[in-house]
């Protein structure tokens, strides 16, 4: 439900952004040229102050974080060699190739009986030998072990691949993953919708419209999911805006999308990164902050805006606080996607260093749980 929200016009130099002042001021959809013009426009604290605004007037100054745990199953992957942007996955005998077994599965997952643990994000690759009953009975063995920690696991990709391997549909697959424990979809492998960008960068990999129809499927099953948008690649300004429109879409129609999370390329140590010569050379500190905020003032019908700092640094994810983020990716305990791409950040951020990080940003720390419900408020600068 779009809010009406209303800033100064002294706070927007490009006349650019004067109509679609007025069309948030009364409550209204932007459209594709809409979302378009906020991309383009050179006025960044203009396009943040808008989608600060909209942010105040669903969260005030609260930003919530969960205290989650990674685990990565398995990095071997059929696309290993058609997701060119993707530095992780490997074939079944390259080096580096790993499948864990249930006890190194368990074991990964052992710090979570800290108490402080209160999701499990599980993704991979999609393996052959890694098969709905594997998944099943990883999740059935998590919830045996650790009954009070949330499993947020496998991507619409990773869905349709135990699907097509199984034969089962989206649909059978679904149930039997919610019976063994799954409780929420994450947002990855959306990428860039556009299919000529996808040829590009996952020439083989689920398409746009059937990663909405894995969602669409999830979502009737009672299973509430995240989104995602890769963004910093070979995708136009205009590829962005389809792709939101897409997401937008399915959230009027089902309501299930719990969070929107754009992910900054990374360009070292993968393919598409050789290819355009970026190693080395990620996002824009602009551009993601700008991604960010359009998130926010396009996705109307989304209430949550999720900055990923293992991605954009902590200090962006911190500023992207006033360009219409409420929640950031919590305290991460051996991350491997990202690092195997180049990202630099620190792997896991204890609660006292994000507390520090959202107040220094003057904002209220709040810890939620998977569904975004507010566990407990951090007002004052009270120990952890
Ligand atoms: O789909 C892969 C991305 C995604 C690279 O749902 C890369 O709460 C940048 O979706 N540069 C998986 N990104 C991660 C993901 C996610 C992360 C945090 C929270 C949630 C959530 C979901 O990672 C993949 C792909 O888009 N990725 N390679 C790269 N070189
Ligand atoms: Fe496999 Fe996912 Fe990497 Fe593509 S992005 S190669 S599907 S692990």
């Amino acid at each position: 439900m779009a809010v009406a929200v209303s800033v100064p016009r002294d706070r927007l130099r490009d006349p650019a952004l004067h109509a679609i002042a007025d069309k948030l001021a009364q409550g209204e959809r932007l459209s594709t040229q809409d979302g378009v013009s906020l991309f383009r426009s050179p006025d960044l604290l203009g396009v943040g102050a808008l989608a600060d605004a909209a942010n105040r007037a669903r969260h005030g100054d609260v930003v919530t974080f969960a205290a989650n745990q990674h685990i990565n199953p398995t990095n071997i992957c059929v696309l290993r060699k058609t997701c060119v942007f993707c530095g992780y996955a490997r074939l079944p005998k390259e080096e580096g190739a790993y499948r864990y077994s249930l006890d190194q599965v368990l074991a990964e997952a052992e710090p979570a009986r800290n108490g402080m643990t209160r999701e499990f994000h599980i993704v991979g690759g999609l393996d052959m030998q890694a098969g709905l009953e594997y998944y099943a009975t990883m999740f059935r063995a998590l919830k045996r072990e650790h009954p009070q920690v949330h499993i947020k696991a496998l991507t619409a990709v990773e869905i349709a691949h135990l699907a097509r391997i199984e034969k089962l549909s989206w649909s059978d697959v679904l149930t039997s993953l919610k019976e063994a424990g799954l409780d929420t979809l994450p947002g990855g492998g959306a990428e860039t919708f556009s299919a000529a960008v996808r040829e590009q960068i996952a020439d083989k990999k689920l398409g746009g419209a059937d990663y909405i129809g894995v969602h669409r499927t999830a979502h009737a099953l009672g299973i509430r999911s995240n989104c995602t948008l890769l963004y910093g690649h070979v995708e136009s300004f205009e590829d962005r805006v389809a792709h939101m429109e897409m997401l937008r879409d399915l959230q009027d129609e089902t309501g299930g999308f719990l969070a929107f999370i754009p992910l900054a390329y990374h360009p070292d140590d993968n393919e598409l990164g050789r290819r355009l010569g970026r190693e080395g050379s990620a996002s824009t500190g602009f551009d993601d902050l700008r991604t960010l905020a359009v998130g926010r003032l396009f996705l109307d019908n989304f209430a949550h805006i999720k900055s990923h700092w293992i991605m954009v640094t902590q200090g962006l994810s911190q500023a992207s606080l006033h360009f219409g983020v409420n929640d950031l990716e919590g305290t991460v305990v051996r991350e491997k996607v990202y690092h195997a791409v180049g990202a630099h950040t620190p792997q896991a951020m204890s609660l006292d260093a994000l507390l520090r990080l959202i107040r220094g940003a003057a904002k209220i720390p709040a810890e939620r749980d998977s569904f975004y419900r507010i566990l407990r408020r951090f007002d004052k600068a009270e120990a952890a």
